[in-house]
């Protein structure tokens, strides 16, 4: 197989949302990028648009990250760039009606799937050339703050930010950046629905009223740009909302 001389990134969650428009905005920055995702079919289109590699991977599971980083291996051998995007919030109860497996399974993919990606191909990322490597993990604003039913996903994406911490420290005498990108209301297809278990009308009352909310390429440029600092350059986190949020319960919506 020929190798791409271009450098390579892999994004995880990539079949849908901030995933997706990661990966092509990478791929427009001249990365090779391999879209990591659960759902083949769409990580296959995907690829196949951007010129990329695609791998089914679901990061909570041991054996599925282990073929993501023999995919790597098998495309390029070093790493540049590892966006760790898979995530999500399921559920919104308050504590009090909290739904133990929603809990687990936000730990899971927030935190411990993020874990298991960055081990796994820690490795390549310290191959990577002139110490160019950097991670950078998709947290939320869900990460600096508490809001009422949220604490299932705000307990894990402060997990997240606080792995990506530990990380820079551990990691502060190898060639390697940690950063973190926190968006706080971004609209996407699947985050809210996804969330609300499939309730569209729920799911829309997140952004009931907000003109522009933020969008997955809002972001993704965001991530482009972190990624594509100069390699002694470190943006340790990078908080983006839309104008509309001033903070999580300050949004400014309009009704008429
Ligand atoms: C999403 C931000 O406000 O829905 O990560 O928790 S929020």
């Amino acid at each position: 197989m020929t190798r791409p001389t271009s450098p390579t990134a892999v994004v995880t969650g990539a079949s849908s949302g901030i995933g997706a428009a990661t990966a092509r905005t990478l791929a427009g920055l001249g990365f090779h990028v391999v879209c990591a995702a659960r759902r083949t079919d769409r990580v296959e289109a995907l690829a196949a648009e951007i010129g990329g590699t695609a791998v089914t991977c679901d990061v909570t599971d041991a054996a599925s990250v282990a073929a993501l980083a023999e995919a790597v291996d098998g495309v390029s051998g070093t790493l540049d760039v590892l966006v760790n995007n898979a995530g999500g919030a399921f559920g919104a109860s308050p504590v009090a009606q909290a739904d133990a497996d929603e809990w687990r399974r936000m730990y899971d993919v927030n935190v411990i799937g993020l874990m298991q990606v960055t081990r796994a191909l820690l490795p390549a990322l310290l191959r990577a050339a002139d110490g160019a490597g950097i991670i950078c993990n998709v947290g939320s604003t869900a990460g600096r703050i508490a809001y009422e039913g949220g604490a299932g996903y705000t307990a894990a994406k402060h997990g997240t930010q606080v792995v990506s911490e530990t990380l820079r420290l551990e990691l502060w005498d190898q060639p390697i950046r940690i950063t973190e990108v926190a968006p706080g209301m971004v609209r996407t297809d699947e985050f809210a629905l996804v969330r609300f278990d499939g309730d569209a009308d729920k799911a829309a009352s997140v952004y009931a009223g907000v003109a522009e909310p933020l969008v997955a390429e809002d972001v993704a440029d965001a991530i482009g740009w972190v990624v594509t600092r100069p390699r002694h350059v470190n943006v340790d986190e990078l908080v983006i909302r839309p104008r509309a949020q001033a903070a999580q319960h300050k949004v400014h919506r309009v009704t008429d």
